[in-house]
């Protein structure tokens, strides 16, 4: 069937970026790839598939994580040289210092990667080369930056695949992007509608990877305290607007204690509310140690949560999946919330 607003997108760079990057690459001996603060899998993978590329390389390259990942994802990390700057970030700066190239994957500024670093990158002087699909990046040496792509893990397939002129990587390097892909796309139920995507994660396959366990690996790892917690926040603490087409969780920090929270086990929470046939708009907000952490989803592409999370809530991220924060107290935050949901602020038409 043909359709005029045909939703396949292929992804072209032109052959001076091409060879613009072979030649930074060649040029480099210490090469560090940095991702965001509380990294997901598209995060890992793309840092990790980027990492075993440059390694065929022979260079010296080291991935940088801002903070401590989802336990489910370690996998992914095997055979893989990598610092977690909040454990130890002497050594972190240490090697920004000493770097000579340096990648920013699934990241669209500086300021993604935490304070503390934010403060290192933004004093660095070696060349840096952005590989995103976020809204609205800054500028760098290079940047690929693909927003209509589904992940980042997608952009650096077609840049892989450009570098090598191959499609087939291999099971390393095919298991991180797998890991990406299938993470930023819910297992292909979003972000799916670009034909491309069912090509490459074909080419994946070829590497001989085993989809089903590794899906397993990914997905089918919860804590019993993971999956009450899941339960209980959609029993108790999901409000419903229906009038409104909205809803939203909110989670206080008492609430995480009591059910033993560990890193990533509010990974997808968010998106349960939008299984709810007439809500088209949803939110969690967790309260941390120092902020309320927010995150925002949407079903139509209408109702643009980047936007949102932009002008209300110090965020921003897609038009469908954004992520904000707030220093105030969790009850007030969801006082405006609320409030915002009544008078429809998310709808973006003022
Ligand atoms: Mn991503």
């Amino acid at each position: 069937m043909h359709t005029e607003t045909s939703q396949s997108f292929i992804m072209r760079f032109t052959k001076k970026d091409i060879l613009k990057l072979e030649e930074h690459i060649t040029k480099a001996n210490k090469i560090t790839v940095i991702t965001h603060y509380n990294p997901d899998g598209d995060a890992l993978g793309s840092s990790v598939a980027l990492y075993h590329y440059l390694k065929t390389l022979n260079k010296d390259c080291l991935c940088l994580i801002p903070n401590p990942y989802p336990s489910n994802l370690e996998f992914v990390l095997e055979d893989t040289d990598f610092i977690i700057a909040e454990k130890s970030f002497k050594n972190a700066k240490q090697r920004l210092l000493q770097t000579d190239l340096l990648f920013l994957v699934d990241m669209n500024n500086n300021s993604r990667c935490g304070d503390n670093l934010e403060k290192v990158l933004n004093e660095l002087s070696c060349t840096k080369i952005l590989i995103d699909h976020h809204l609205k990046p800054d500028a760098f040496a290079l940047n690929f930056s693909y927003p209509e792509s589904s992940a980042t893990c997608e952009v650096l397939y077609n840049i892989l695949k450009r570098l090598t002129k191959r499609k087939v990587f291999s099971e390393k390097i095919s298991k991180a992007l797998y890991l990406g892909l299938i993470t930023d796309t819910g297992s292909l139920s979003y972000s799916n509608d670009n034909p491309e995507i069912y090509s490459i994660i074909s080419n994946l396959l070829k590497s001989g990877l085993k989809a089903s366990k590794l899906h397993q690996k990914i997905f089918d790892t919860y804590s019993v305290s993971r999956l009450r917690l899941l339960g209980y926040a959609i029993s108790h603490k999901m409000k419903v607007f229906s009038k409104e087409r909205a809803a939203f969780i909110s989670l206080s920090k008492e609430e995480l204690k009591r059910y033993n929270y560990q890193t990533g086990d509010l990974e997808g929470v968010v998106n349960y509310s939008l299984k709810l046939a007439g809500v088209d708009f949803c939110a969690l907000l967790s309260e941390r140690d120092d902020k309320i952490r927010m995150s925002f989803r949407s079903k139509d592409p209408s109702i643009d949560v980047n936007l949102f999370a932009r002008k209300f809530w110090n965020g921003g991220g897609h038009v469908m999946a954004s992520g904000g924060k707030s220093y105030e107290k969790l009850s007030e935050v969801e006082r405006k919330l609320t409030a915002q949901i009544k008078n429809k602020s998310f709808l973006n038409n003022d």
